[in-house]
C-alpha cells in the first residue's frame, strides 16, 4: 500500500516545483512530478533525491550543546528543555548588557519560499518581537540589479512569465544557466519547446554548460564580469547598423542620444566596436558581430540574464546594459519579449497570505555580503552595531559567505551563536547551540513560486527523532522569555495556513491541499505591457516615467556615471586567471555536499582549458594548488575544452576541509574569494575572483 502526496520543494532554484512523495508504510519512497502541474512543470535530481536528504546519515535527531573549543565538533545531546532554556536565558542576557541589536540574525536559502516556514522571515518575527536585531540586509543572490533596477524602469516588477517564451523568436540566456539552475518550474522545459519550434537559443557564458548542449543553438563563450563590453559592442552594432528601434526610444526612454554618443565613443574617444569587445570578452569577432546581427533582425527576442551577470565587480552596469540592449532593440514590454531585468520570481502571483514581519521598527543592518566584516570590525569600521552574538535559521554562511577564514575569525569572535539546521554544518560546528529541525518533507506550508503559480505541500513523514519546525523551536523560545501568545497568535501549524488561504483567491483550503496547486488567471503575464500600451496613462516609477537609460537620479545618489559604462577587473601576473565559481545541478548551495550520492555523481575539480594547463604541465586528473590573496584549495584538475581560456572553475557549496598547512583540500571555492563587494550596490562578487593555478 502506499500513497501520493502533494508536496513542493521549499528551496532556492526558483523552481518551488509541484511534485509528488509516494509513502509506503510512514517511509518516503520516492518523489517524483506531480501532474497537476501541467505539461511543462518539471522539477530535478535535488527534488526527486529529496528522501536521500530526509534519511541522511548524520541528519541532526537532537540538540546539541557545544563541550569543545568552536569549530572543533565536540557537542553533547541534551533534551529540548535544556537547549531552549540556555539559549533563551543567553539571548536575554545579551540583550539586558548589550542591547538586543548586538544580535545578528543569519540565513538565507534553507527554506525561503515558504508562506509559514521560511527561515528568515519566521527569524526576523522572533528577535523583532524579542526586543530587536541587526539585518543582515540585501541578498547574495541579486544585490546589483535589485539595487539598479528601480532607477531604470522604477521597480523591482520586471521579471518574464516563461509561458511567454511560446511567442519568442530568438531567446537568448546570458549567464543562466537553466538546465542546472532552472530560475522557474517551467523554465527549461518552455526553452526547450522554443528551440524544438525552430527559435533560435543563443548561450553566453564562459562555460560549455548542459544549457549549452540540450538548450542552446549557440554558444558565446565570455570571460566572466566582461558582460557589459559585450553588451556595449552589441548595442554598437545596432546604433551603427540601422538596427535600434528609433521610434520605441523616442516613446519609451530617455537618454538614448547620450547612450549612443558614448557607444560610438564620441564621449571618450573610444568606439565599443566589436574588435573592441572582443579583446575584453575573449569572444571571437564574427562571433559578436553575427549575434549582433541576429538579434537585431529577430523580434521578439527575450533577453534573460542569470544572476551570474550581476555577481561580478561591474555587476550593476552589466544589468544596466541588459536592459538598455532589450529597450534599444524595441523588446521590452512585448510578450515574448523581456525587460532584460532577471526574471527570478520577479511579477506579482496569486494572492496568498504569509506570516507577518513586524514592519517597525525597522532594524539596523549591515550589507549581507559584509557580514563577517560587520562583526570583527562593528562601530569602528563603520558598521551599524558592535554584534555579540549570531542567529543562524537556514543559512551555512561560514561555507557560502565569501573568504572562508574570514568568517571563521568572525564566528570565533562572538560571544554567543545559534543554529537551527538539519546537519553539523561548518557553521553549525561553529556555534554553541545547534538545534535540529524539519525538512519539507516533515511538515505542512504554501510555497510560493516564479510562474503564476502557488502550491501546498503537505505532509509526508512524521518529524525524524527529535527534529522540530523552525516555528515551534520559536514558539518554545518566545514561551520561556513572556512573548508566546504575540509570536503564535494562538494558531498551529494549520490554523496560520488556513489564514493565509482565507486571505487569497483559492476558492477552497481542502481542495488545494488535496491537488498541491493553484494557479492566478493570467499565465501570460508581461511586465511592462500596459507602460507599452500607454506611456502616458501607465507612466513607471522613474522619475521621467519612462526607461531611464541614463539616470541622474543614480549619479546623483551614487556618484557613479549616470550612463551604465563598462569596469572590467584587469588580472595581475600573479594571478592571470578568473575564477568562476556557479551552482552545482546536484546541490542548493551547500546543502548535499555532505551527502555521498550527490558528491559520486559530480565530484569536486578545477575545470581548467587545455591551453593553460599545458602551460603550466597540468595532465587531467592530476592535484593543482589554486591560489588567491584569500587563500589556497588543493584539488584534482579537469582539463576540458567545455571552459574559455584563462578562465577556471570550482563549483560552489563544497564544505571545507583543512589540511594541517591550512590548504582546503575539498575544493571550497569561497577560500578564494573576498567580501569586497561590487560598487555601489555593496553586492556579491563570487565571479569577479582571480587566481593562480600551479601543479600541487
Ligand atoms: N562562491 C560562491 N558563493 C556563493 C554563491 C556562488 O555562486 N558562489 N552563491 C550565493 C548565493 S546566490 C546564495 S543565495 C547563498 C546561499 O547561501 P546559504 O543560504 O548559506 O545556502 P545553503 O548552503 O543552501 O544553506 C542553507 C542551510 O539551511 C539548511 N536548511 C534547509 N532547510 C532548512 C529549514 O527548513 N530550516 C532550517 N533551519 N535550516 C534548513 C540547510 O541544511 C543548509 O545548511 O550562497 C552564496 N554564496
Ligand atoms: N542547482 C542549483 N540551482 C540553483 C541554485 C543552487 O544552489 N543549485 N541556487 C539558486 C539561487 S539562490 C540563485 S541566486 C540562482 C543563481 O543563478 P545564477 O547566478 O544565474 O547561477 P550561477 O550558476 O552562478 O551562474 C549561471 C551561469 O553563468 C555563468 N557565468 C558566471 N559568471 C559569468 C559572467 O560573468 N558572465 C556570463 N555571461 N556568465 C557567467 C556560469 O558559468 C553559469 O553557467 O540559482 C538558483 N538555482
Ligand atoms: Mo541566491
Amino acid at each position: 500500500m502506499f500513497s501520493d502526496i502533494p508536496v513542493s520543494c521549499n528551496r532556492d532554484c526558483g523552481g518551488s516545483c509541484a511534485l509528488l512523495a509516494r509513502v509506503e508504510d510512514g517511509r518516503v519512497t520516492r518523489v517524483v512530478d506531480n501532474p497537476a502541474g501541467g505539461p511543462y512543470m518539471e522539477g530535478c535530481v535535488r527534488g526527486y533525491q529529496m528522501a536521500r536528504v530526509l534519511y541522511a546519515p548524520g541528519r541532526l535527531l537532537r540538540p546539541l550543546l557545544r563541550t569543545g573549543p568552536r569549530g572543533s565538533g565536540q557537542f553533547r545531546e541534551a533534551g529540548w528543555d535544556e537547549a531552549l532554556d540556555l539559549v533563551a536565558r543567553r539571548l536575554a542576557a545579551i540583550r539586558d548588557d548589550h542591547g538586543a541589536e548586538s544580535i545578528l540574525r543569519l540565513g538565507g536559502s534553507g527554506s525561503c519560499r515558504g508562506a509559514l516556514h521560511h527561515t528568515g522571515e519566521l527569524t526576523a518575527r522572533f528577535l523583532s518581537m524579542f526586543g530587536g536585531y541587526t539585518e543582515t540586509a540585501g541578498s547574495y543572490s541579486s544585490q546589483a540589479v535589485s539595487f539598479v533596477l528601480p532607477y531604470v524602469l522604477g521597480t523591482r516588477h520586471a521579471g518574464i512569465d516563461a509561458a511567454t517564451l511560446q511567442d519568442s523568436q530568438l531567446i537568448i540566456l546570458w549567464g543562466a544557466n537553466v538546465a542546472d539552475c532552472r530560475l522557474g518550474g517551467e523554465t527549461y522545459r518552455r526553452v526547450l519547446e522554443a528551440k524544438g519550434r525552430g527559435a533560435a537559443v543563443v548561450a553566453i557564458d564562459p562555460r560549455r554548460t548542459a544549457t549549452v548542449t540540450q538548450l542552446s543553438t549557440c554558444w558565446l563563450p565570455v570571460r566572466p564580469g566582461t558582460d557589459s563590453a559585450l553588451m556595449l559592442a552589441v548595442l554598437y552594432v545596432l546604433f551603427t547598423q540601422n538596427l535600434a528601434d528609433l521610434a520605441f526610444l523616442a516613446r519609451y526612454a530617455v537618454g538614448a542620444a547620450e547612450l549612443e554618443r558614448y557607444v560610438l565613443g564620441l564621449a571618450d574617444g573610444q568606439p565599443k566596436t566589436p574588435a573592441w569587445a572582443a579583446a575584453l570578452c575573449g569572444t571571437p569577432v564574427e562571433q559578436i558581430e553575427d549575434f549582433a546581427l541576429l538579434y537585431g533582425r529577430t523580434k521578439p527576442a527575450a533577453l534573460i540574464p542569470g544572476l551570474s551577470i550581476q555577481r561580478t565587480l561591474g555587476g550593476e552596469e552589466a544589468s544596466r546594459l541588459a536592459i538598455a540592449l532589450q529597450t534599444v532593440a524595441g523588446n521590452l514590454g512585448v510578450c515574448g519579449g523581456s525587460s532584460g531585468a532577471n526574471g527570478l520570481g520577479a511579477l506579482p502571483g496569486p494572492k496568498m497570505g504569509s506570516l507577518p514581519v513586524p514592519a517597525h521598527p525597522q532594524p539596523p543592518s549591515v550589507p549581507v555580503y559584509r557580514w563577517p566584516d560587520a562583526i570583527l570590525d562593528g562601530t569602528r569600521g563603520g558598521y551599524a552595531r558592535d554584534i555579540r552574538a549570531i542567529y543562524n535559521v537556514g543559512g551555512n554562511y561560514l561555507v557560502q559567505g565569501s573568504d572562508v577564514h574570514k568568517n571563521i575569525r568572525a564566528f570565533e569572535a562572538v560571544e554567543f551563536a545559534v543554529t537551527h539546521d538539519l546537519f553539523l554544518t561548518p557553521t553549525a560546528r561553529y556555534c554553541d547551540v545547534v538545534l535540529p529541525t524539519t525538512t519539507f518533507l516533515e511538515r505542512q506550508d504554501i510555497v510560493f513560486a516564479a510562474d503564476n503559480t502557488v502550491f501546498f505541500s503537505n505532509q509526508a513523514s512524521a518529524p525524524l527523532g527529535q527534529a522540530r519546525n523552525d516555528y515551534d523551536i520559536f514558539c518554545g523560545l518566545a514561551d520561556r522569555l513572556g512573548f508566546g501568545p504575540r509570536y503564535s497568535e494562538g494558531k498551529d501549524e494549520d490554523a496560520w495556513l488556513r489564514s493565509f488561504v482565507a486571505a487569497s483567491d483559492v476558492p477552497d483550503y481542502e481542495e488545494f491541499r488535496r491537488t498541491g496547486i493553484h494557479s492566478g488567471a493570467d499565465q501570460r503575464r508581461t511586465a511592462f505591457a500596459d507602460f507599452i500600451s500607454d506611456p502616458a496613462a501607465h507612466p513607471l516609477g522613474t522619475p521621467s516615467g519612462r526607461v531611464e537609460l541614463l539616470s541622474s537620479a543614480y549619479a546623483v545618489a551614487t556618484g557613479f556615471p549616470a550612463l551604465p559604462e563598462c569596469h572590467i577587473l584587469q588580472t595581475g601576473d600573479d594571478i592571470p586567471l578568473r575564477l568562476v565559481t556557479p551552482k552545482s545541478k546536484y546541490r542548493v548551495h551547500s546543502q548535499h555536499a555532505n551527502i555521498a550520492w550527490f558528491n559520486e555523481h559530480e565530484p569536486a575539480a578545477l575545470w581548467i582549458h587545455p591551453q593553460d594547463a599545458a602551460a603550466r604541465g597540468i595532465a587531467g586528473g592530476e592535484a593543482v594548488l589554486v591560489t588567491s590573496p584569500q587563500g589556497a584549495v588543493r584539488i584534482p584538475a579537469r582539463v576540458t575544452d567545455d571552459i574559455t581560456p584563462g578562465v577556471v572553475c570550482l563549483l560552489e557549496g563544497v564544505w571545507p576541509v583543512f589540511a594541517a598547512d591550512g590548504v582546503d583540500s575539498a575544493g571550497s571555492p569561497n577560500v578564494l574569494t573576498s567580501t569586497e563587494p561590487t560598487l555601489p550596490s555593496q553586492g556579491s562578487r563570487t565571479h569577479s575572483v582571480l587566481v593562480q593555478v600551479s601543479p600541487a
